[in-house]
Formats: structure tokens, sequence, C-alpha cells
């Protein structure tokens, strides 16, 4: 830093829009000596109250991100074929003119459902992910519902409780017994891990239960490795263990739950033997996570969003959470089921002004699951697709199925617009290309999921090069489209007073985080009350039997699986999960020095399923299905059991020699309920190359 710079150095503070339960607070020193502000440097905000001035190795370097010269700064429109990546800079009234006449053309021709909107939590902030709403409202487009991520936990959780409000993770400091359970938490929710770690050294037991021996698991107590998607066959057995042995509290449990003796006589036949032959955990640590369970208090079970990717999805939360009532742990200080804490922040955002829902006028507008996209963008939908407009995702890497996506987005007669900061596997199909900022280079605000604290996030420089926020864009399009009600314009602070009402907006932005509203006592269920239709956690339920689902807890296995007809063609199960410390979804993978020790993906298998192949260490295998086919590097290990393989997710098409991602291969299946989807239930076969 040169000394002028170091006098005219302030510091910003902020707060990361990642898709991350952790939402950090930040500080980024900026020089304004110049013409144009530039930031120098981001730390962590040693005052916020959760991060504690901690960021993660992805977001040490965020100014990489920020300034890197594969940004894209200007619009831009496709000049080779899609998929090609080749672009022209436009003006942004030339792209703004030619988005509005081709969005008319096709409204006109084909009504406003065939324009979809498709954006995920890229930017999770309140403003990034909630304004567009306004216009989409406008428009009456068709809507995605987004569901890939966490939406299928909540649905689970609140057929058994009513609710899908939990613990405040922070309370895991008073457990006594830890079980994390289908989450890698030194990974994707590393700012926990302290507390896990404090309560540790005041005597907690650490349980981790996952098909992978990850990082978390290397550090538990005890691991448990499941088959993948056989969890509540192994909950059932615990419950069998818990009634046959009196360990649950027979007072609460008749106080305060409803169908007790129903799910007894359910769980008679889920002996420890028979769950065991299920999901591959031996009966005796059966009988001992359930003989521990149901006598150390206080006891958590936290979990967070990798297990709901089943068929069984929502059933395994729904299931999950007949556990803490049946030992009666909702009545303990850090006692219960800990998993996003998103309905809490929310509590304080109206959702209705935020996104301008007055703006529908009455229409009713087509609801589409967004994982389901590959078949959205075939002819068959009526009315088809004729324009797609994506910002905040990649769905050309993220959302399974890839393939016969990447067909859609081939067709000539869509028009698709991508709003990014980089040309993503998604922008490269894109007929114009519209700049993004990234976060310090614009205001909002942002709703955290992984902890308590609604968090301001400052723009600490200009807007890179001619891009616009999110907010900013749909101004500039709702005026573009000839559009006139009032609140498609609304200036940012003006959207974000309106929609956080009960908060003292001036405060939050001075102090830079307020605490949202949440029990004193830190008990969510102190009262033993649950929002039910009982007014009782429901162990059995009227509502999931109304869904046309079982009224109480039940095991069914997926139909993509193990001993299926197509297990016979592909017998290996393929997980792609979260795997990297310095990825962030599909976000960093692309940035010189994010890939660290491994510079491109590979396949993961035991050793086992590699000499019965034939395959060893490091040699190139391909891992195909009907879907796909990829070529990858094998790596030998011994974090996965037999019959499960997995490649770690997070590469772009870029990374891959044949041109495709972990995605082209995965099940876009729907779960049972709950809108979420089953990519790790995707079987493949492994052929050495
Ligand atoms: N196989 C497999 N598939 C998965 C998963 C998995 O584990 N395995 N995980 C699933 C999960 S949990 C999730 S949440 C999704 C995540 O899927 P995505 O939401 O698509 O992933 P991200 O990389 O978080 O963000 C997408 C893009 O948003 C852009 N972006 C960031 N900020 C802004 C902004 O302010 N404006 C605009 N316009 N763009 C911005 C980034 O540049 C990035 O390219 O993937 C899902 N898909
Ligand atoms: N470094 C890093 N951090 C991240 C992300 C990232 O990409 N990189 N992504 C962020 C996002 S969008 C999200 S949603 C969160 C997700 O946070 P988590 O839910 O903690 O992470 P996942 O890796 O999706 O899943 C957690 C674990 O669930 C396991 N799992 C899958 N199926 C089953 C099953 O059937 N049974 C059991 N018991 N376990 C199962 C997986 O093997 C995995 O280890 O992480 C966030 N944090
Ligand atoms: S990605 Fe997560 S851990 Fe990293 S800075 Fe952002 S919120 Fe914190
Ligand atoms: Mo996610």
């Amino acid at each position: 830093m040169s000394t002028a710079s170091r006098t005219t150095a302030e510091i910003v503070s902020g707060s990361c829009h990642h898709d991350c339960p952790d939402t950090c607070g930040w500080h980024v020193t900026v020089d304004r000596s110049g013409p144009t502000p530039v930031a120098l440097q981001m730390r962590g905000n040693p005052d916020h109250p959760y991060s504690k001035g901690e960021l993660c190795p992805k977001v040490n370097k965020f100014l990489d991100r920020v300034y890197s010269d594969e940004r894209v700064l200007h619009p831009l429109r496709r000049v080779g074929a899609k998929g090609e990546g080749r672009f022209e800079q436009i003006t942004w009234e030339v792209a703004l003119t030619e988005i509005a006449a081709r969005f008319h053309e096709i409204i006109d021709r084909d009504g406003a459902e065939a324009i979809m909107p498709y954006s995920d939590a890229g930017n999770q902030s309140l403003l990034a992910m909630g304004f567009p709403e306004r216009f989409w409202n406008r428009v009456a487009a068709t809507r995605v519902v987004r569901a890939i991520c966490g939406p299928t936990v909540g649905a689970g959780v609140k057929m058994t409780n009513g609710t899908t409000k939990c613990l405040d993770p922070l309370e895991i400091r008073h457990s006594k017994l830890i079980v994390l359970w289908g989450t890698n938490t030194k990974l994707t929710n590393r700012h926990l891990w302290p507390t896990i770690e404090a309560a540790r050294a005041d005597g907690a037991q650490i349980v981790v239960i996952d098909p992978i021996r990850t990082m978390t698991a290397d550090d538990a107590d005890w691991f448990i490795q499941p088959r993948p998607g056989t969890d509540i066959a192994l909950m059932l057995a615990v419950m069998h263990v818990l009634i046959r042995d009196d360990l649950t509290d027979r007072q609460w449990v008749r106080d305060h739950t409803l169908g007790f003796d129903e799910l007894a006589a359910h769980v008679t036949e889920w002996t420890p033997q028979r769950a065991a032959a299920t999901c591959g955990v031996e009966a005796a640590d059966i009988e001992r996570l359930a003989t521990i369970y149901g006598t150390i208090r206080p006891a958590v079970i936290r979990t967070l969003v990798g297990a709901e990717h089943h068929e069984n999805g929502a059933m395994f939360f729904r299931t999950l959470a007949c556990l803490p009532a049946l030992v009666g742990a909702w009545q303990d200080r850090g006692g219960g089921l800990a998993r996003s804490v998103g309905v809490w922040s929310g509590s304080v955002v109206d959702g209705n002004v935020l996104e301008g829902r007055d703006l529908l006028a009455g229409r009713q507008p087509r609801w589409v699951n967004m994982s389901r996209l590959a078949e959205i963008l075939s002819e068959t939908t009526n009315p088809p697709i004729r324009g797609l407009f994506v910002w905040n995702c990649n769905p050309l890497m993220i959302t399974p199925n890839v393939e016969k996506i990447r067909a859609g987005v081939m067709r000539d007669d869509l028009f698709t617009v991508v709003h990014e900061q980089f040309i993503t596997d998604t922008a490269r199909y894109a007929d114009i290309v519209l700049p993004a900022t990234t976060q310090i280079e614009a205001t909002d605000v942002v709703p955290p999921w992984g902890h308590l604290w609604l968090s301001w996030n400052e723009a600490a420089i200009e807007p890179c090069g001619e891009s616009v926020s999110n907010s900013e864009l749909f101004r500039r399009l709702a005026k573009a489209m000839g559009y006139t009600e009032p609140e498609l314009f609304d200036d940012d602070l003006t959207a974000i007073r309106a929609s956080l009402p009960g908060i003292d907006v001036d405060e939050l932005r001075r102090v830079g985080y307020v605490r949202v509203p949440y029990p004193d006592d830190g008990r969510p269920f102190g009262d033993g009350v649950f929002p039910t239709a009982s007014g009782r956690v429901e162990f059995v339920s009227e509502a999931l039997v109304a869904m046309g689902q079982p009224a109480l807890p039940t095991f069914v296995a997926p139909v993509e699986g193990p001993g299926t007809v197509l297990a016979e063609r592909y017998p290996l199960q393929l997980m792609t999960p979260k795997h990297h410390t310095r990825f962030l979804n599909g976000s960093y993978s692309h940035l010189p020095g994010h890939g660290g020790r491994e510079s491109g993906p590979f396949l993961e298998l035991c050793a086992a399923d590699a000499s019965s192949r034939g395959i060893t260490d490091g040699q190139c295998v391909r891992v195909f299905n009907d879907r796909g086919s990829l070529e990858v590097p094998a790596r030998v290990s011994d974090r996965l059991r037999p019959g499960l393989v997995s490649i770690p997710w997070g590469w772009w098409s870029r990374h891959h020699p044949d041109g495709m991602v972990a995605n082209s291969l995965t099940n876009d299946t729907l779960t049972e309920w709950g809108g979420g989807v089953a990519f790790y239930d995707t079987l493949v076969e492994v052929a050495a190359h």
C-alpha cells in the first residue's frame, strides 16, 4: 500500500452473500485517493458476533474474484454458436432494447408464461434475491420453485413439528451429545465448529453419521457410515431400541406427542438386525447409538441440507424430527434438532412487500420445479419456454441431468439472457450476457440461515465496469419494458426499509447486524407446544395421509438405487458432494489458486471396487450411465464403502476434457414431497479407460 493510499484508506463493513450458513461479517479496506476507489484488502470483521473475524479459504481471496481478468464488465451479445462462448460488447441501451423487444414479442405470441426467470441463491442477500420478483410478478412469467437446497428439509420437519423452526445452532454449546447427522460441519459450516469444540471441552461427545468419511467424520468421537439414502431404517431401529429399553421420556411423550402407540407398534419390526441389513451399520452400533441418545442429556441432532438429496429426502427429516420428541430433548437447553434458522431471520422480512406480490394483480403464474429444468426446456411444456432469464445461478453446472438441459438451451427458438460476474457454463449459452456486481459493489442486507444476526452489507467500491446489482438490473428492465408501477423503481434503501418493517434499518446499518427474535431461554419449544393440527409432535400425521403419504415414518428404498433392475447395468451409487474448502458451489473452481492440491475433478472409489474393475490409483476412468459419460482420474480411497463412488462437485465443464460436468450424470427425480431433488440417487458404472 502506498503512503498516499494509507492516509486515504477507509474500512467499510459488509457481509458475505454466499449461500453458506455462516454469513460472515467482513471489513474491506478501500483506497479512495484515486479517481476510482480501489479495494485493497478484505478481512473478517472481528466484531461480528458469529464469525468473529474469520472468513474462509475461498473468501479470504475474494478480491481476486472482484478484480479477476475474467470478470464480465460490459453487456455482451453472442456472435458464435450457442455454447461456444464468443461474444461482442454492446451498450446497455442496445442490450435492454433487444431484451424488451424479444420479451414483448414472446408475450404477444405465446403469453407471459413462455418466459421463465431462473435463479437461486448465488447472492442470497435480501434485495439480490427478492427485489427481482417484483419485475417477474409484473410480467406474470412462469416461476420456478427454488427447492434445490433446503425446502425439503423444512417440509419434512414441518410434518412432524408443524413448523420448520428449530434450535439456534449456537445452543449446541450447552449440549452433551452432538449428533452431526448428514452435515459436513467443518467444511460447510466452519464457524460452528468452535462451538462444537467448546461443548466437547465441557464433556460433550460428537457423533457423525455420513455415508462418506468426511473431514468432519475424521474429527468425531464416533463415526457411523450408513449406505446413502438408508438412514430412515437406521432411525426406525433407534426408535425400536429406545422404546424396547424404556429410554423414552414417557411423561413428555404423553403430554406433547401424538401417535406414540402406533409408532411403537410400527417400529417393533424394525429390529437393529433388520435395519443393519438395509443400512449397513452393525446392529451393535445401532444399539449403542440408541442407548447414548436415550441416556445423555442435553442431546442435539445437527443437520443441514445434504441428506435431502434422495427420493426419500423429505421422509428422512420427518423421521429425524421424531427422535428429539421421543427422548424429550426439547425440554433441555441445548437439546433438540438444529437445522437452518432461515425461518427465524425470515420472520422479520415482509415478503409481500419485498417481492411486490400485488403486482401479480390476481393473475396465477405457472409454477415449475427448478430441478426439472431438463424437462421444462424440452418443447413439451405448454406453452413452451421461449425466453430464459438466468441470474444468481449456474444451472448448466448445478442442476441435475445437465446434458438434457444443454440440449434445451441449444434450441434456436430459445432466447437466453444471463446476468453474471463470469462466463459460466450457463453464460456460454446466452444470447445476451449482462454484467453483475459482486457483493462489495452493492449495498444490501443478508438474512442468514446459520445464525440469528441479520447482517448489513455496505458497498465498498463503485460497480466494476458497467456491472449492475440485481436490483438495478430489474429497475432498468422494468423501464425498458415500459412498465410504470412505482415499486418497480424503488431505490435500494426504500426497498430495504419497506421490506424490514420491524427493524431499525439505520441502527442495522450503523452497527452492521441486529439479532432477530428467538426465545430468550434458548428453547424453541420450551413450553412443549407445537403448531401442528394437534398442537403436539405428530408421530402419526393426518396431513401426510392427505398428501397420499404414509401416516408414520416409513422407509422406502429409491427407484434408482441398489437392488433395482437398473443396478444390474449400473451397480455403483454416485454421490457428487461439496468437498473443497476453496469452492462455494460452482463459484470458485475457475479462479486461479482455488483448485488447491486438486487441480481438477476425480472419481473417488474404494479399493475393492477399483480392483474388481482393474482400476489403479491415478488411472483415467470413464464414469457413465444413460445420462452421460465423464472421463476423470480415479482416486482410490478408504473414505467410501463398497458400492459407493463420488465425484467431488464444483468443477466446470472447462475442467473436464469431454466438456461435461458431474451433474451430467445425476438423477433429476424429485423427492417424494417437499420439492427437492434426488441427485444422490444416481447409479453409474465405472470402467478403466
Ligand atoms: N451434484 C450436485 N449438485 C448440486 C449440489 C451438490 O452438492 N451436488 N448442491 C446444490 C445446492 S445445495 C445448491 S445451493 C445449488 C447452488 O447452485 P448455484 O446457486 O447456481 O451456485 P452458486 O455457485 O452459489 O451461485 C451461482 C452463480 O451466482 C453468481 N452470482 C453471485 N452473486 C451474484 C449477484 O449478485 N448477481 C448475479 N446475477 N449473479 C451472482 C455467481 O457468479 C455464480 O456463478 O447447487 C445444487 N446442486
Ligand atoms: N466449502 C463449502 N461450504 C459450503 C458449500 C460449498 O460448496 N463449499 N455450499 C454451501 C451450501 S449451498 C449448502 S446447502 C451447505 C450444505 O451443507 P451440508 O448439508 O453440511 O453439506 P452437504 O455436503 O450438502 O451434505 C452434508 C453431508 O450429507 C451427507 N449425506 C448425503 N446423503 C446422505 C444420507 O443419505 N445420509 C446421511 N447420513 N448423510 C448423507 C453427505 O455425504 C455430506 O457429507 O453448505 C454450504 N457451505
Ligand atoms: S462463504 Fe461462508 S464461511 Fe466463507 S466468508 Fe462466506 S459466509 Fe463465511
Ligand atoms: Mo445449498
